[in-house]
């Protein structure tokens, strides 16, 4: 198995300049926005409940180049993607004139148009900018790393330098509220009932550190990532996962109900597991059982990042493999391959903890391992993976095996990325 190689962020730019200038010549774009995806190394399915995630940035991302069209009587926009998974049609027009409503088809232009149209009424400038831009991204899609919030941000970032200063202070977006505007555009528009943990991570993360964020008020606390002895390792099992599909919907649900037939607004304000275990006959055995997960894992959460923050690994990486078995039994989240590539992590001398990482149901695992032993603990994955896996259904369009596994890595101490360019 070959580790695919994830484009660097200079070579997504230089592949946006070539594009643009292949479509347009004689014609340079003016903006550069980007905005990094994310790997979440516990607390999931937490943040629409109110509870605690640990997140941190990854040096992949989404890029989007572009300018302002000042042509007087167009009204219109060009976005064009230059991602290859997304199906046939890779350009839309957008023409402000009109409402932004959803679209059906193509679905990526959702993520464009929610932001945009969330940005308009929000910011409310005195005159719509047309603008025509390119996007390319170096995030898996549909590998739980945050390729849709990553887009999102992306876009909103374009258009804060598109109207630059033309804004007024009070029409300026803090760094919150821009996440909480690429959330809304993306359960508005791409229909996903999701929480504020990926926007919020795109938007606030910082090089060399995770971020603990509290979803019920939406701070957080930077804790440092600068041991170079250990290294986040990032797995893709290439099973593809769609949040829309509605199986994530159906979790939110589930969480919901617990949550009023405990009397709180949100399982946050759930203060014991005794307080769930005392309503046990009020609730059937899946709603008890996605409330478990909710409840445990926000408090792992808690514990987990101060352990992490005193550099206790060991620790950290028991709560990972907890957080991994709640998620597959009481949450129902996981899939065989990331339970095997997770199983396959555990095998190895010098790893602290593993888990399956983002919304599930396929994606990537997250790893903590000594760096001496990265090395071993891919060879493990990669060799480990081609064997068990072929018993399971083959997922991926690719008959080739060798396509079934990408792994990438960065240490602790990651080289610094820019949030914005
Ligand atoms: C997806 C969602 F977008 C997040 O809000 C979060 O709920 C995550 O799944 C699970 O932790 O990435």
């Amino acid at each position: 198995m070959t580790a695919e190689k994830t484009a660097t962020l200079e070579e997504l730019k230089a592949a946006l300049l070539e594009s643009y200038r292949e479509e347009f010549p004689n014609d340079e774009p003016t903006i550069c926005a980007f905005a990094p995806g994310r790997v979440n190394l516990i607390g999931e399915h937490v943040d629409y409940n109110d509870g605690f995630v640990f997140p941190m940035a990854i040096p992949v991302g989404t890029m989007i180049v572009g300018k302002a069209l000042n042509e007087p009587t167009t009204t219109k926009c060009y976005v064009r993607t230059l991602s290859k998974d997304v199906g046939e049609q890779k350009s839309i027009e957008i023409d402000l004139a009109n409402e932004l409503a959803p679209i059906k088809s193509p679905k990526w232009a959702n993520y464009v148009l929610g932001v945009l149209a969330h940005f308009l009424e929000r910011v409310k400038p005195s005159k719509k900018q047309p603008f025509r831009i390119l996007i390319a991204t170096s995030v898996p899609i549909g590998g739980g790393l945050s390729s849709s919030a990553s887009v999102e941000v992306a876009m909103c970032t374009f258009l804060e330098l598109l109207y630059g200063n033309s804004l007024s202070s009070n029409q300026q977006l803090s760094k919150v509220d821009k996440a909480l505007l690429c959330c809304k555009a993306e359960q508005t528009y791409a229909n996903v009932p999701c929480g504020i943990m990926d926007q919020y991570t795109s938007c606030l993360a910082k090089a060399d550190h995770a971020l603990l964020i509290d979803c019920r008020d939406n701070t957080s606390q930077y804790i440092p990532m600068i041991n170079k002895n250990v290294c986040v390792l990032v797995t893709n099992s290439n099973v593809k996962h769609e949040l829309g599909a509605g199986t994530y919907a159906e979790r939110v649900h589930n969480c919901q109900v617990a949550a009023n037939l405990l009397g709180h607004k949100k399982l946050r304000e759930v203060t014991s597991l005794k307080e769930l275990e005392n309503a046990r006959d009020k609730m059937s055995p899946t709603t008890y059982k996605r409330a478990r997960h909710a409840i445990t894992e926000i408090q792992r959460t808690e514990i987990a990042a101060e352990a992490l923050s005193k550099n206790d690994y060991a620790e950290f990486g028991r709560l990972m493999y907890e957080s991994h078995q709640s998620l597959r039994d009481d949450f129902e989240v996981s899939c065989e391959e990331l339970d095997q590539l997770v199983e396959l992590a555990r095998s190895v001398d010098g790893v602290y903890g593993s888990r399956m990482t983002g919304g599930g149901f396929g994606g990537c695992t997250v790893t903590l391992v000594a760096k001496s032993s990265v090395g071993k603990c891919i060879e493990t994955m990669k060799n480990g993976y081609k064997e068990k896996c072929q018993q399971f259904h083959p997922r991926n369009d690719s008959d080739d095996d060798d396509t079934q596994i990408q792994i990438c890595f960065s240490y602790l101490s990651s080289s610094k990325f820019p949030l914005q360019i």
